[in-house]
């Protein structure tokens, strides 16, 4: 039986392959997915929605549910337009095909999260690569929610590696820290994939030439390698990598979990967000101390096999390119 999968997403570069790995899944029939939530992050609300669709198209399966995100009012931080482009698609989407969904007729991310686990209860697996928004404001409008969800796995926080947006918190929890403090308080078996692992996951131009072939002829392959040229500009630009050449394909974890778990150790823990500090807010943080602990509520994952995580990303998105069939123009 297929797994079935809701994801919840900013899409944002990472995102965006992520979402091709499950386009790859979906064809394999190891993963159903069954909806995208959609949300500001990286970008816009607006442009995340779209991002998604345009996304959808292009692997050539448009048949899932997308919902669209709510501006959040009074978040901490501004979007990552400066990494990912100003439509989160490395300012690539006006050369693709348009999405075949409607912003503004399409159903709000939160209540489609809602719909989604009442109608598979404990069956679906929840998979937020993006600010935790949406999924507190499910867990607001129906308390107990996202237990319904078979499991929550989260690409968020940093632990033992400093942050990506300040100096000690990870880009997803400091966007909206009080929706992650309500995530973290939901379930006692999250399941966290921080910066700590998805560090080591730097796709490189071998991985993406792989992927696409010598020369890419179709237009998934295309965008693939117009997208990753973008992010590897904006990654050392960033110094994300140490300079080496290529991009961080953080999110990507998230999906490779779903389908290859053996890659990860995990530690059990109890994971609480600072959601009042002057230059710690977003900062997630484990209590190692050797003591009772009541509330524990997550599971860290503390260390990956990056090397044959990245094969299986590669091998998979070579799978999608391989069947699709719409072919450049331009
Ligand atoms: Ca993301």
């Amino acid at each position: 039986m297929p797994k079935k999968v809701l994801i919840d997403t900013d899409p944002g570069g990472d995102d965006i392959y992520s979402l091709f790995w499950l386009q790859s899944l979906m064809r394999q029939e190891v993963v159903e997915l069954l909806a995208i939530a959609t949300t500001e992050g990286n970008v816009s609300a607006r442009n995340t929605f779209n991002a998604a669709c345009q996304v959808l198209r292009l692997g050539e399966i448009d048949t899932v549910a997308v919902g669209r995100g709510v501006d959040v009012p009074d978040k901490y931080l501004t979007n990552a337009s400066h990494i990912h482009g100003d439509d989160g698609m490395g300012n690539l989407s006006q050369t693709l095909p348009p999405g075949r969904r409607r912003f503004h007729e399409s159903l709000v991310s939160d209540d489609l999260i809602i719909r989604v686990l009442k109608a598979h209860p404990y069956e679906v697996t929840l998979v937020a690569i993006a600010p935790l928004s949406n999924l507190a404001a499910a867990e607001e409008k129906e308390p107990g929610i996202l237990r319904l969800a078979k499991e929550v796995v989260i690409m968020g926080g940093a632990f033992n590696s400093p942050g990506n947006i300040t100096p000690v918190a990870e880009f997803n929890m400091a966007f909206n820290p009080k929706a992650a403090q309500r995530v973290f308080a939901s379930r006692e078996d999250l399941v966290i994939l921080p910066l700590d692992v998805t560090r080591q996951l730097v796709f490189t131009p071998e991985m993406l030439r792989q992927v696409t072939g010598l020369e890419p002829k179709n237009q998934l392959a295309q965008f693939m390698a117009d997208l990753a040229k973008f992010l590897m500009t904006t990654t050392l630009q960033y110094r994300e990598t140490g300079g080496q050449l290529g991009f961080l394909v953080h999110d990507a974890v998230a999906v490779a979990y779903l389908v290859y778990p053996e890659l990860f150790k995990f530690a059990r823990a109890l994971v609480s967000i600072e959601t009042e500090g002057r230059l710690t807010n977003g900062q997630t943080l484990c209590d190692r101390r050797h003591g009772v602990k009541t509330g524990v509520n997550a599971w860290v994952a503390e260390e990956v096999d990056a090397q044959n995580l990245l094969a299986c990303l590669v091998e998979d998105l070579h799978y999608l390119v391989e069947r699709t069939t719409s072919y450049t123009s331009y």
